[in-house]
């Protein structure tokens, strides 16, 4: 297959534009850099040293010997540009990851807010437009999130994949209707998601857009196969407030010697799938898009659940880290259930990569390797749901290291 992979040069995505090339598939990433221009805006780097692009590109084609092609073009903005490589390139499916994709930088100020909004909403508008523009065949997977549903709103009823059967009381008798499951986003970032399912909904009943929207659980791990090649292939692995995800962080933590910040009581559980098994599933539902005129499918992307008290004893067992109870910077539930169906990928033979598996000491290894590219400073949670919540001070101060700038 032609696969065009929107935000290719991402967390997600790089790992994701390697193994689809690795397995023979003809790849172009699409990417305007934007995330690397938001690490120089935040004063902080990847922990890992990832490379240039065109550096990692190179690299992909000694070690491999495949092509990869690369197109810079803001999705948001450059609407005619994008109907011109839609049509040169003339892709069989295109992976959409190409959004502003934390929570924290998306609640960090007003012009956060309205970037996060602007950026994703027009991003995947501008997509579905030129798409239909472009005479609508190629499969779309885009990249949404478990956030979408919320947390705690259904207590322990295990939350469906996309779709909900509700029953609407009519003079004439109940009528059973399927909708999508309610939306109940937790952050101006999920809200964006939630506006994507809608616009999905429209353009696959209008246009006949063939869509698959991956409601992913949270990533941890940093390598994939492919990435492990070679060191100047590596992934990014995000470490600081915004953008470090809770697990990675909790290892990184461990890696630097740097108490683990939960915040409040821990109580909160939250959905994981390695990125191995990112890529993995991406595979999967290219392999399997719907037909014209379905509704779009929606899959669990998940292979587990964990509460977040849960991982920092974990890793405190492994690693003797202390661990910090922090004011919870973010307004959400204190505690909940979650009980989630992922039977979708489960059916189409993924077999999922669990957190005994051994990688969690890879991602320790990782973080100890580059432990002298963390800045302490910005390990601390501040971006906050409302302006004046409390957040904590620095819990290490004596060990800043000078940070090395790619
Ligand atoms: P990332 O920020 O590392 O990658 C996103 C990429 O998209 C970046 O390279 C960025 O430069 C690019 N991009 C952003 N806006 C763009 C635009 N307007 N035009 C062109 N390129 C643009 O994020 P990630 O962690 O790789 O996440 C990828 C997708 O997966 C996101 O949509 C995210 O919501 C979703 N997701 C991620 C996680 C996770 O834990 N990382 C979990 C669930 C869902
Ligand atoms: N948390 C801590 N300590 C930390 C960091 C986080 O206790 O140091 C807590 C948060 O308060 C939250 C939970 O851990 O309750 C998860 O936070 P997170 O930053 O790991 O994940 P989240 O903000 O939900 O976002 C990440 C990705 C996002 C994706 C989402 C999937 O950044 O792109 O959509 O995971 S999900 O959570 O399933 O919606």
């Amino acid at each position: 297959m032609r696969v065009l992979v929107l935000g290719g040069d991402g967390f997600c995505g790089w790992p994701t534009a390697l193994h689809l090339s690795d397995r023979g598939h003809d790849v172009t990433v699409l990417d305007n850099l934007s995330r690397r221009a938001i690490d120089l805006e935040l004063e902080v780097v990847s922990l890992t040293p990832i490379r240039p692009l065109g550096e990692r590109l190179r690299v992909w084609r000694q070690v491999s010997g495949r092509d990869i092609g690369f197109v810079r073009l803001d999705l948001a903005t450059e609407y005619d540009r994008l109907v011109s490589e839609l049509t040169r390139l003339r892709p069989d499916a295109v992976v959409h990851f190409a959004e502003q994709r934390a929570a924290p930088y998306s609640m960090r100020s007003t012009g956060a807010k309205r970037y996060t909004v602007d950026n994703n909403v027009r991003a995947t508008h501008n997509l579905l437009t030129a798409l239909v523009a472009t005479g609508g065949e190629p499969a779309l997977v885009h990249l949404g999130t478990m956030g979408v549903y919320g947390y705690g709103w259904s207590g322990s009823a295990p939350i469906p994949e996309g779709y909900l059967t509700v029953k609407v009381p009519t003079p004439d008798g109940d009528l059973e209707r399927e909708i999508l499951h309610p939306a109940n986003p937790g952050s101006v970032y999920h809200l964006t998601k939630t506006l994507d399912q809608l616009m999905f909904a429209f353009y696959a009943r209008n246009d006949g857009l063939r869509v698959t929207d991956l409601h992913q659980g949270i990533v941890w791990g940093t390598q994939t196969p492919q990435t492990a090649r070679d060191e100047r292939l590596i992934n990014r692995f995000d470490y600081d407030g915004d953008y470090g995800t809770v697990l990675n962080r909790f290892l990184m933590q461990a890696a630097v010697g740097h108490p683990l910040t939960v915040h409040g009581t821990g109580g909160q559980t939250r959905a994981f799938i390695h990125i191995r098994d990112t890529v993995r599933c991406i595979e999967i539902a290219l392999a399997n898009p719907p037909e014209r005129g379905d509704k779009p499918a929606v899959f669990n992307q998940i292979t587990e659940t964990h509460r977040v008290r849960d991982l920092a004893e974990l890793v405190s067992a492994r690693t003797g880290a202390d661990v910090a109870r922090l004011p919870n910077p973010r307004q959400e539930a204190v505690e909940n259930e979650l009980v989630v169906r992922n039977d979708r990928f489960l059916e189409l033979g993924l077999r999922p990569t669990t957190l005994s598996e051994g990688l969690l000491e890879e991602c320790t290894d990782i973080a100890a390797r580059y432990k002298d590219r963390v800045d302490p400073s910005k390990i601390v949670c501040r971006s906050v749901w409302r302006e004046g919540m409390a957040v904590a001070d620095d819990l290490v101060t004596g060990l800043r290291q000078p940070v090395a700038v790619d």
